[in-house]
């Protein structure tokens, strides 16, 4: 099948949203909240508004570009992804899947492709952590997971507002339950692999059959404060001394039990009063454990837990965990997947199926809307680094792969949908 997508187009597109948010330290740092979000945000309105698609933001900051339909009473069929990232992060994650979607629909559009259904491009807001601790926030407001209202006194560390944070992109918090998942018929986010199976594959494409389960916790150790010199080892209850063994500690259990089950990551540490000459006395660190399965999961956290607890209060220091995420893993639309791979296997692809250790707002939209997900191969499997690279053309072969299945699902999206399973 052939189709009008710019390769060109769309790797400009991406170079020049990387430019926004560069970090003097390294790679992109553009959370949500951030001058960078609000710049690239009215980057990708341009982009939008010069393709000749209509804007709007919705109650959750969440942008759309929407390509009118034929039927007045059809609904939308969605693509996209986000365009935060994490600090020091990379051009693709999020930005790639989100510029695939804009080109696969303006160049249907420039086709002169008559839809039935309104065809949208979104950019969820704030897919990353972020200050104030909500990660996949949009996608979350959008399909009820989170409600608006309990969020209105909601601050960061710093006591900046959720609420003005979200106003000042355009969203409204206490506007959020006026959001309808229903209107949508069809979901699907193109996203770079950020992991080296298709690199290893030597393969450009895949598709998702589901997404992992993650899990947070965060876990303050409290010993006591005192001189570095003068306090003897026997009497010292050093926080950051039962940090490492609580790092050693969860390293063996993932390692023993689940080498192929699980992951788990200490990402960040916080010590005070972090100075060279005074016994720590408290530390706080957050801890993540994926899996795609529920309940290895909870079975992972459980003995995370018992473990940190048993072997930290030995020693005199104090343990407090807060939960802060407990997601289950997601399946994905058998029949979304279908259309991917017909389509993939129209250009001559055979993609593979391929679970996704990385989170996605499409985990949200899949409980309430028939979901998918298209993987684009990442070189070397960097990701979440200024390293991340995907090939132009095999972000181009994706943006065909999605232009084809947009035909597909606008023009038989009831049979499609009824047909499910058998790839
Ligand atoms: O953390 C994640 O997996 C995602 O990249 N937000
Ligand atoms: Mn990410
Ligand atoms: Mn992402």
């Amino acid at each position: 099948m052939s189709s009008p997508i710019s390769s060109q187009r769309l790797i400009q597109r991406i170079v020049n949203l990387a430019a926004i948010g560069q970090d003097p330290a390294g790679g992109i740092t553009r959370p949500f909240g951030s001058d960078a979000d609000l710049r690239a945000r009215r980057a990708f309105q341009a982009e939008v508004e010069k393709a000749g698609l209509a804007y709007h933001v919705d109650a959750a900051g969440n942008q759309w570009a929407v390509l009118a339909g034929a039927d007045a009473f059809a609904k939308m069929i969605a693509v996209g992804s986000h365009l935060d990232t994490v600090p020091h992060g990379g051009a693709y994650d999020g930005s790639a899947g989100v510029l695939m979607a804009l080109e696969a629909i303006q160049s249907l559009s420039v086709a002169g492709y008559r839809s039935r259904h309104p065809l949208a491009v979104v950019a969820f807001t704030g897919e990353e952590p972020n200050p104030f601790g909500l990660s996949t926030l949009g996608s979350r407001l959008f399909t009820g997971r989170l409600e608006g209202q309990d969020l209105l006194d909601y601050t960061d560390g710093d006591g900046r507002s959720l609420q003005d944070a979200l106003k000042r992109v355009g969203g409204d918090l206490s506007q959020c339950n006026t959001l309808n998942p229903d209107r949508i018929a069809a979901f699907i986010e193109p996203h770079v692999e950020q992991s080296g199976r298709l690199d290893e594959l030597g393969l450009p494409v895949a598709v998702v059959d589901q997404i992992t389960g993650i899990y947070r916790d965060q876990v303050t150790l409290t010993g006591e404060q005192n001189h570095a010199g003068t306090t003897p080892l026997a009497k010292r209850r050093d926080a950051l001394n039962a940090f490492g063994r609580a790092v050693v500690g969860m390293d063996a259990m993932l390692r023993d039990v689940w080498p192929e089950w699980m992951v788990g990551t200490i990402g960040q540490v916080r010590v005070y009063p972090n100075a060279v000459n005074i016994v720590p006395s408290e530390v706080t660190f957050t801890v993540e454990l994926r899996s795609t399965n529920m309940a290895q999961l909870q079975r992972g956290a459980e003995r995370y837990r018992e473990h940190l607890t048993d072997e930290l209060e030995r020693w005199g220091i104090a343990v407090t965990i807060r939960n802060l995420l407990n997601q289950a893993p997601q399946p994905l639309s058998s029949a979304i997947q279908k259309v991917l791979v017909d389509s993939a296997r129209a250009r001559h692809v055979k993609p593979p199926v391929l679970s996704s250790w990385a989170g996605h707002d499409a985990t949200h939209i899949a409980r309430r809307v028939p979901a998918g997900m298209l993987f684009v191969r990442s070189l070397g499997g960097k990701s979440h680094c200024p390293d991340e690279e995907s090939r132009p053309a095999d972000l181009a072969l994706a943006a065909e792969i999605i232009y084809d299945a947009l035909i597909v699902l606008d023009q038989s999206l009831e049979e499609v949908l009824a047909g499910g399973a058998a790839i």
